[in-house]
């Protein structure tokens, strides 16, 4: 008995220790790690209430509570325990029941207008408390809170607290339902941990979308049952002529179910009819002249349009993509066919629609796909630069069809161009052809082209292909500060955008970034602060 009363009133007796010290912190400076810091989360919230010295403060006795038998609100209490646990060193037990002062405290009876992807987060000396119809909510109610704790809380090893939180009302929903990044793992292979790293990293930033680009001239990375040679021989090197590797069904699965857990869609990409050289060197038959190139052959390659072995083969590849990608996306590429007649051109993307329509699918691709005969429901992925007027022509009938856009102008999104003249990267983009942290942020998909407005655009994605970025370094050297640009950028109102404020709230990622290990380039338009790595 005198435990239980004990027990009740342990956390009352707590919160009576650190409130005086919490009033103190608001006025000290966040010298330390792990003070307490101002409001400063990207993507940036459609709402945020301040509640000046209201700060909440993480202790060994917080819990976690959910409510009984939901498993979705548990997956997201569990996340979240999984990274306050390492470097607090709490016990942090998520349990249901009813929640004392200091605990965090999920639901799932948030009002309809957040959506499936909104949530309500409040955080107060006398605890946190996140709301969400869904499960989506609540995992971004997570990702936000994570933002509000001092940067060492994203570090694998124990550090001392104070963990606080500064006191706040957060309501928040998203501009777009598309929010994505592409990686090209077909130039160079990353291996399935590899690509749970990014997806760690994009879903800190709310971004639900994962393009995997899983085939190219220069590999192919998925096995297809029937068609070993693809992989084994036609995934079996990188650009650089180095060993490649591809996935199998089971770890291309893994990937899936991992994104799934982070709620991000994997949309596989076979491309076709051109950028196809590592198929056609595996199998012959794939060829209209029945001969095989070699791998790492130069110039432009496309599919046998008139063949029916061309076919056969894409049945099969779409028919086993489908089968293992809960997303309802199959992306058939469609860019730079160089070596293939307009008219083969359109006829090839008609028999791509059909071949996934009968699979259950819906097709996406680049925007030249828009010169075949889409379904309404069929997705482009634009990727034109500013003023192009070919390309714009092509996103105008998009809209026109009523088929969607996924805004991914390569002269604004492209993560593999170069910064400025002192980094790696391309300059096909312009002359001189960088992509600043600036520019990658500063610019709006809803006015970006002409006759393609908000309610035309899905969402917008940032594509890095790697025929120069064959570490994880390299690619985050790239994604690091841009990428987050693109979640604000698909998340965040406009009426938020905002360079001057964005920056300095970016440059609050830096030690977080160094706590989780992720590289990045100290961007001269960014002011970082001076302690970072
Ligand atoms: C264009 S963008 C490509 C890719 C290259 C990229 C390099 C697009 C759909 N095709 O094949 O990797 O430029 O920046």
């Amino acid at each position: 008995m005198l435990r239980r009363l004990l027990c009740l009133l342990l956390p009352f007796v707590i919160a009576l220790v650190f409130l005086p010290d919490l009033a103190s912190a608001a006025t000290t400076p966040a010298a330390a790690n792990t003070g307490v810091g101002p409001v400063r989360v990207i993507p940036e919230p459609s709402s945020v209430h301040t509640l000046p010295d209201q700060n909440y403060t993480l202790t060994p006795f917080t819990r976690i509570i959910v409510p009984a038998h939901s498993p979705d609100a548990t997956a997201s209490a569990d996340y979240l325990a999984g990274i306050l646990r390492p470097s607090t060193g709490y016990r942090l037990p998520v349990t249901s029941g009813l929640a004392l002062p200091g605990d965090i405290r999920f639901d799932l009876t948030g009002p309809t207008s957040l959506g499936a992807e909104g949530y309500r987060l409040s955080v107060t000396p006398l605890g946190v408390s996140i709301s969400a119809q869904a499960s989506a909510g609540l995992f971004y109610g997570v990702q936000t809170l994570r933002q509000l704790f001092p940067p060492l809380i994203d570090s694998s090893s124990v550090h001392g607290g104070p963990w606080r939180a500064p006191g706040v009302l957060i309501s928040d929903t998203p501009r777009f339902a598309w929010r994505g990044a592409m990686l090209d793992v077909a130039r160079y292979f990353f291996t399935v941990s590899q690509v749970e790293t990014y997806i760690n990293l994009l879903s800190m930033y709310k971004i639900n979308v994962l393009h995997l680009h899983l085939s190219d001239n220069e590999g192919w990375r998925l096995y297809i049952n029937g068609w070993s040679r693809l992989a084994t021989y036609g995934g079996s090197t990188n650009v650089d002529g180095g060993p490649g590797g591809y996935y199998t069904q089971a770890d291309y699965t893994d990937i899936v179910n991992y994104a799934q857990a982070h709620h991000i869609m994997i949309v596989p990409e076979i491309d076709t009819p051109g950028h196809v050289t590592a198929a056609q060197a595996s199998y012959a038959d794939l060829n209209c002249d029945d001969i095989a190139p070699p791998l790492l052959a130069p110039g432009y390659s496309s599919l046998c349009i008139s063949d029916p072995t061309t076919y056969e083969f894409l049945d099969a590849v779409v028919g086993q993509l489908a089968a293992l990608t809960p997303g309802p996306y199959i992306d058939m590429g469609g860019d730079e066919a160089l070596n293939t007649s307009a008219a083969d051109y359109r006829t090839f993307v008609d028999r791509m629609q059909q071949i996934v329509a009968a699979h259950g699918k819906k097709l996406i691709g680049w925007h030249q796909i828009e010169a075949g005969d889409l379904n309404s429901d069929d997705m482009v992925q634009y990727w034109g630069l500013s003023g192009s007027a070919p390309d714009i022509a092509l996103a105008q009938q998009a809209v026109a069809r009523g088929n969607k856009i996924v805004m991914s102008p390569a002269d604004r999104t492209y993560l593999d161009m170069a910064y400025n003249s002192s980094t790696i990267g391309q300059t096909w983009i312009g002359n001189p052809g960088y992509l600043s942290v600036g520019d990658a942020y500063d610019w709006d998909p809803a006015t970006y082209v002409p006759g393609v407005g908000e309610s035309d655009i899905a969402g917008v994605e940032a594509p890095e292909w790697t025929e120069d970025l064959g570490t994880v370094r390299l690619l985050q050297y790239m994604e690091f500060p841009r990428l987050p640009g693109y979640a604000e950028i698909g998340w965040s109102p406009q009426s938020t955008h905002n360079w001057d404020d964005y920056r300095v709230r970016l440059a609050a990622q830096a030690p977080r970034w160094d706590a989780l290990g992720v590289n990045y380039y100290h961007a001269p338009d960014v002011p970082w602060p001076a302690s970072t790595n």
